[in-house]
C-alpha cells in the first residue's frame, strides 16, 4: 500500500482525451467531407489568426505516435471522438471504408497497448451538408445522428466499451447559438433552445439505439458543469448562484435526470418569447437511463445578485436577454489565478460542483471526461517544456476530485484534456492545453513537465497533498 495521502482506488480509470476536428487534421482526405467547423474557420473573423483544422496535429497520419505517447503516460483509458463526416460524408447513409478504417485502426492500436477506448461520438463537427438542412435546429438531425451512432455502434461496439453520445450540449447550444462564439456563429436566443433540444433528443435516441443493441459497453453524455458560488449567505446572492447554475448545468441535467426543464428559467424564456420545441414522448426518450455521466469542468466563479435589475435594451440580443434573466453579476475574486485563456483556477469549485451532482442527481457515476489548464509555456532552452501552471492546476484538481471521492460520489475515472496540444476552437492555435508540446511547424510532439506528473499519478496511484 502506497504511503501517498492522496490515494485513488485502482481500478480509477486515468486517461486522456482529444477530438477528431482538433487533431487529425486530413480534413479533405479519403472521403472526409466539411464539417461546420471546415467553414467556420473558413469565414474570416471567426478563429483567431485565420486558424483551420485541415492540418492540426495531423493525427490520422501519426495515430502510432500518439498511442505510443498514451502507453508511454500509463493511460488505461482514451476518449477520442469520431468525425461523423469521416465515416458519413453524407451525413447519413453510406459510410466511408477509408473512415472507418482510420478508427478502426486507432481502436486496434489501443487495444493492443492496454488502453481502453472511449468515443465521443459529437464532438461538435456536424456534416455541413447536414447544416445545409437546417442543422440542430431541423428536428431531423437528432434522428440523424442517432442512426450514425447506431451505425458506429454495429460497427465498433465490440470493441469499444465507453461511449458518450454528445460533447457539451451548453456549448453546442449557447456558445453556439446564443453566444456566436462557435460554429455556426448564430445569436439568436430561440435558436439556443431549439438546438439544446435536439442534442437532448439526439442523445436519448442513441441510447435507445444502443440498449437495443444489448451491447456489453457503457454509454452517457458529457455536458460541461460550471459552478456558481454565491459571493455571500446573502439571500439574493444564494438566489442568483442557483439561477447561474439553472441556466448552466440544470438547463441539461435536469431533463436528463429528472425529464423535465427548469421551471422558473422555462417561464423567463418564455416572457422573451422563445421555448422549449418538447413534443411528446421526447422527455422519456431524454431521461432514458444511463451508465454513466460524463463531466467536463474548467472554472467557476462566485455569483452576486445585482443592486439595480438589469434592463433590456429596445432590440436585445440574445446574449442581453439571457443577461436579463440571470439577472447576476460575476464576481472576480482578487487573487485568483488564472490560466493563459483567462479562466479563474478554482479547485474548490470542482469539489463543490462534484458534491452538488451527488445530492442533485442521486449520486450517479461519474466520469471526468475533461479537466485541464490552458497554459503556454513552451520549449525552454533544455529542450524540455517546463509548464508549472498545468501541473499545478492538475495536482490541486485531483486533490479536489479526491476530497470528493472521499466523500462518497461515485467517480470512475478521469482523462486530463487534452493528451497533445491542439486546434483550441475560435482560439486557434495560440492556445494550448496538451501534456504534450506540438510545435505546429514540425508537429514534433515533445511530453510536458506535466505529462510526467501524470504519469507518475497513474503510476503510483495516488500523490503528495
Ligand atoms: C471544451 N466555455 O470546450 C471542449 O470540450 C474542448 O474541445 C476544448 O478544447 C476544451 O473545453 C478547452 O476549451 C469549452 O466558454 C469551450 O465555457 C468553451 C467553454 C467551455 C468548454
Amino acid at each position: 500500500m502506497s504511503s501517498l495521502p492522496i490515494r485513488f482506488p485502482a481500478d480509477f480509470l486515468w486517461g486522456s482525451a482529444t477530438s477528431a476536428y482538433q487533431i487529425e487534421g486530413a480534413a479533405a482526405t479519403d472521403g472526409r467531407t466539411p464539417s461546420i467547423w471546415d467553414t467556420f474557420a473558413r469565414t474570416p473573423g471567426c478563429v483567431e489568426g485565420g486558424d483551420t483544422g485541415d492540418v492540426a496535429c495531423d493525427s490520422y497520419h501519426r495515430v502510432e505516435e500518439d498511442v505510443a505517447l498514451l502507453k508511454q503516460m500509463g493511460a488505461r483509458v482514451y476518449r477520442f471522438s469520431i468525425s461523423w463526416s469521416r465515416v458519413m460524408p453524407e451525413g447519413r447513409g453510406a459510410t466511408n471504408p477509408a473512415g472507418i478504417a482510420y478508427y478502426r485502426r486507432l481502436i486496434a492500436l489501443l487495444h493492443e497497448a492496454g488502453i481502453a477506448p472511449m468515443v465521443t461520438l459529437y464532438h461538435w463537427d456536424l456534416p455541413q451538408c447536414l447544416h445545409d438542412e437546417g442543422g440542430w435546429l431541423n428536428r431531423q438531425t437528432a434522428h440523424d445522428f442517432a442512426a450514425y451512432a447506431n451505425r458506429m455502434f454495429e460497427v465498433f461496439g465490440e470493441t469499444v466499451p465507453y461511449w458518450f453520445t454528445i460533447n457539451e450540449p451548453w456549448c453546442v447550444s449557447f456558445l453556439s447559438h446564443a453566444m456566436g462564439h462557435h460554429a455556426p456563429g448564430a445569436r439568436d436566443l430561440q435558436q439556443a433552445l431549439t438546438v439544446a433540444h435536439h442534442t437532448l433528443l439526439a442523445h436519448g435516441l442513441a441510447v435507445k439505439a444502443f440498449r437495443q443493441r444489448q451491447l456489453g459497453g457503457k454509454i452517457g453524455i458529457a455536458p460541461n458543469v460550471d459552478w456558481r458560488e454565491p459571493f455571500s449567505q446573502h439571500p439574493d446572492d444564494v438566489a442568483a448562484s442557483e439561477r447561474g447554475l439553472d441556466w448552466f448545468n440544470r438547463w441539461f441535467l435536469d431533463p436528463l435526470y429528472h425529464g423535465r426543464y427548469p421551471e422558473a428559467l422555462q417561464a423567463h424564456y418564455a416572457r422573451l418569447g422563445a421555448h422549449v420545441p418538447v413534443q411528446d414522448g421526447d422527455m422519456a426518450l431524454i431521461s432514458m437511463p444511463t451508465d454513466m455521466l460524463g463531466i467536463n469542468f474548467y472554472t467557476g466563479s462566485y455569483a452576486m445578485a445585482r443592486h439595480t435589475p438589469v434592463a433590456l435594451p429596445e432590440q436585445p440580443d440574445a446574449m442581453a436577454k439571457i443577461d436579463a434573466v440571470l439577472d447576476l453579476a460575476t464576481v472576480n475574486v482578487p487573487g485568483f489565478a488564472k490560466t493563459d485563456i483567462g479562466w479563474d483556477i478554482f479547485p474548490e469549485a470542482f469539489y463543490k460542483v462534484l458534491l452538488w451532482l451527488r445530492d442533485e442527481y442521486g449520486n450517479p457515476p461519474v466520469f471526468i471526461t475533461e479537466n485541464g489548464a490552458c497554459d503556454n509555456t513552451g520549449p525552454s532552452d533544455d529542450g524540455q517544456v517546463h509548464d508549472a501552471v498545468r501541473v499545478a492546476y492538475y495536482h490541486r484538481h485531483v486533490i479536489a476530485l479526491n476530497r470528493a471521492l472521499r466523500s462518497g460520489c461515485d467517480l470512475r475515472g478521469y482523462t486530463a484534456w487534452s493528451l497533445i496540444d491542439n486546434f483550441e476552437w475560435a482560439f486557434g492555435y495560440g492556445k494550448r492545453f496538451g501534456l504534450v508540446h506540438v510545435d505546429f511547424t514540425t508537429l514534433a510532439r515533445t511530453p510536458k513537465d506535466s505529462f510526467r506528473w501524470l504519469q507518475r499519478l497513474i503510476a503510483d496511484g495516488g500523490c503528495e497533498a
